[in-house]
């Protein structure tokens, strides 16, 4: 008897490529193109695949992390062969080190004459092979297919991360009688976190034993909880328990800001939770690697205090830190497992957590000063305070790598569970703030608003696309804290240097302001800390440009970190360095 062939579907390359994206559903893809993925380019634009010009590589990975971030789907980025590539490389960092679900696609040259001095050639593939978590280079066109599903795999299951897919200019631009067939997709794998496992029956009772008799365990959550979605589950088991919860950057949002059991940031920058740790008898490490600013370069974690920690990736734990349980698993998952191995403690655990409002309104007062001060140029601590304010439980604040971060992390104060502070802190490269601003808006949608707090550096690097943040319509309102320098290098060298010894860290003075009105933006700026309140409320009823505050804060490089920087302190040998 014959059998019926297959049925076959006749397609570019880049046709095919693109029908696998819109299979798996994706959010906007960010990139530039150039000749090799053309085919792609153009099979999105048929099929209705949402793909946004962007001004420079490293700014659409960004967008494409902070839209990961947001949403949990994967953010997508593409650049051309050669440059366009190599201009991923910091993005991919970024979203490699913090566990972002991203596919990137980089257009290969021509394999009929590769390596004979094509144009723009280079070893970009091995060039960007250690920043992602798996990298394919499509060599058989049949395969396309196959390599999408397996890219959507991998970066989002197990810790979630970008995958690279090369493809040669032959390849997309070829055609082929594809397998209809082949054109599926597994649901599963849609979004992080696919493919949940819980730890083991006997690590956990192990846990169980220990936080059962633990008289001031305290939660140490890192942005783990957020890609697994474990913040409804955190906050009731830390409810249920009795058990404050403190942060790291990332996890700020595993329990609301807003929260009683909610102890703030923990690690380089505190309000209480260092304390807390100190004071801990029985330490749980959620999501979270325990890496240098979570720990103070390795010295905050207590000796003789029990530590469990519970991490998806089993060689992450115990790798910065001596611990006592090791639960490999979701976050989600091994919480809801220990939340029923555990008898309710809340009651007898309520002196301990009173002392979280207790201690955090002490910390308050002594914040007031730069929360609440009316100096000119402005304190960036009045600008967060305006922020908690203004800002409502749904909305996100995004904070560029340099120490926005670090006064965001520590000063604001989210309404509700959720990633409603987004940072990047898996490379903490500065150039994030307005195209990660980019992303999150584009992934929370309009009626959810998005500010983001930049340098002025870091605005420098990536003022570009606001051109793009325009075009595309996502109208964020971008801070732009205008210090005239390269603040925290400055104020590093302040501290270890001393005063007046500064060496390439000042910037001119420039009128973001005026720039972003030339660009079609709306472009506000503030000198006076009285006139913030109504300027951030000016963005964020501006839905039709991006909006730029330009904020004059101070220049004074003592007075421009948030706290003291543990690194600048002078040791003595034999000495703790903090
Ligand atoms: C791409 C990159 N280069 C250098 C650094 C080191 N760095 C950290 S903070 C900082 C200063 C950035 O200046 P600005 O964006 O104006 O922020 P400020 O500290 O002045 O608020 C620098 C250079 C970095 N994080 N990323
Ligand atoms: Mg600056």
């Amino acid at each position: 008897m014959s059998q019926a062939p297959n049925a076959t579907r006749t397609m570019s390359g880049g046709q095919a490529m693109a029908e696998m994206l819109k299979l798996h559903e994706t959010g906007p893809m960010f990139g530039m193109g150039g000749f090799q993925l053309l085919p792609f380019y153009e099979a999105c634009r048929a099929l209705g695949v949402q793909h946004y010009l962007i001004n420079d590589e490293r700014c659409g990975a960004f967008a494409a992390d902070a839209y990961a971030r947001v949403t949990n789907k994967p953010g997508l980025v593409d650049g051309t062969l050669g440059p366009g590539a190599t201009n991923l490389a910091t993005g991919l960092a970024e979203a490699f080190n913090a566990g972002m679900p991203m596919v990137a696609i980089i257009g290969d040259a021509n394999r009929q004459h590769a390596w004979k001095n094509m144009t723009q050639e280079a070893r970009q593939f091995d060039v960007l092979r250690p920043l992602v978590k798996e990298a394919i280079r499509v060599e058989i066109i049949s395969r396309i297919p196959e390599h999408f599903r397996r890219a959507f795999a991998v970066a989002t299951s197990g810790r979630p991360g970008p995958v690279l897919i090369a493809v040669p200019e032959d390849i997309a631009h070829g055609e082929h009688d594809f397998d209809a067939a082949d054109f599926w997709v597994d649901p599963g794998t849609l979004r992080a976190q696919a493919r949940r496992f819980r730890p083991a029956s006997e690590d956990l009772a192990r846990a169980a034993r220990l936080l059962a008799k633990a008289e001031r365990p305290l939660i140490l959550a890192g942005g783990g909880v957020h890609i697994s979605e474990a913040q409804a589950a955190l906050t009731a088991f830390a409810e249920a328990q009795g058990i404050p919860v403190a942060h790291t950057m990332s996890g700020k949002g595993a329990i609301a800001c807003s929260h009683g059991l909610s102890a703030g940031v923990f690690g380089r920058y505190s309000r209480i939770a260092n304390d807390l740790i100190a004071m801990s008898d029985c330490l749980l490490v959620v999501g979270c690697k325990l890496g240098e600013i979570a720990t103070k370069r390795f010295t905050l974690m207590p000796s003789g205090v029990p530590i469990i920690h519970l991490d998806i990736l089993p060689e992450e734990i115990g790798r910065t830190t001596r611990q006592d349980v090791a639960l490999v698993g979701d976050a989600r998952e091994g919480l809801l497992d220990l939340a029923v191995s555990l008898a309710d403690a809340g009651q007898r655990r309520a002196d301990w957590c009173a002392e979280v409002p207790k201690r955090m309104a002490v910390w308050r007062e002594s914040a007031r000063e730069r929360l609440e001060s009316i100096e000119s140029p402005i304190n960036v601590g009045r600008i967060l305070h305006e922020l908690n304010g203004v800002l409502r439980p749904q909305d996100v604040l995004v904070a560029d790598g340099g120490f926005a971060a670090h006064w965001g992390a520590l000063f604001y104060d989210t309404k509700q569970a959720g990633r409603g502070f987004v940072a990047d802190r898996g490379f903490a490269s500065i150039g994030y703030g307005v195209p990660g601003g980019i992303g999150a808006q584009l992934g929370v949608g309009k009626g959810r608003r998005v500010v983001s707090l930049t340098g002025d550096g870091g605005f420098n690097m990536s003022m570009g696309d606001l051109e793009t943040a325009r075009r595309v319509g996502a109208p964020l309102v971008a801070c732009v804290f205008n210090n005239a320098a390269s603040g925290y290098v400055k104020a590093l060298q302040h501290a270890v240097f001393g005063p007046g010894n500064y060496q390439s860290s000042d910037l001119i003075e420039m009128d973001y302001a005026a720039i972003a009105n030339a660009m079609g933006c709306q472009g506000i700026r503030v000198s006076d800390p009285a006139k913030l309140r109504g300027a951030i409320e000016a963005g964020l009823a501006n839905t039709d440009t991006p909006t730029v505050l330009d904020i004059v804060v101070t220049r004074d490089p003592a007075r421009m970190l948030p706290a003291a920087d543990n690194r600048t302190l002078k040791v003595n040998k034999g000495d703790r360095p903090v």
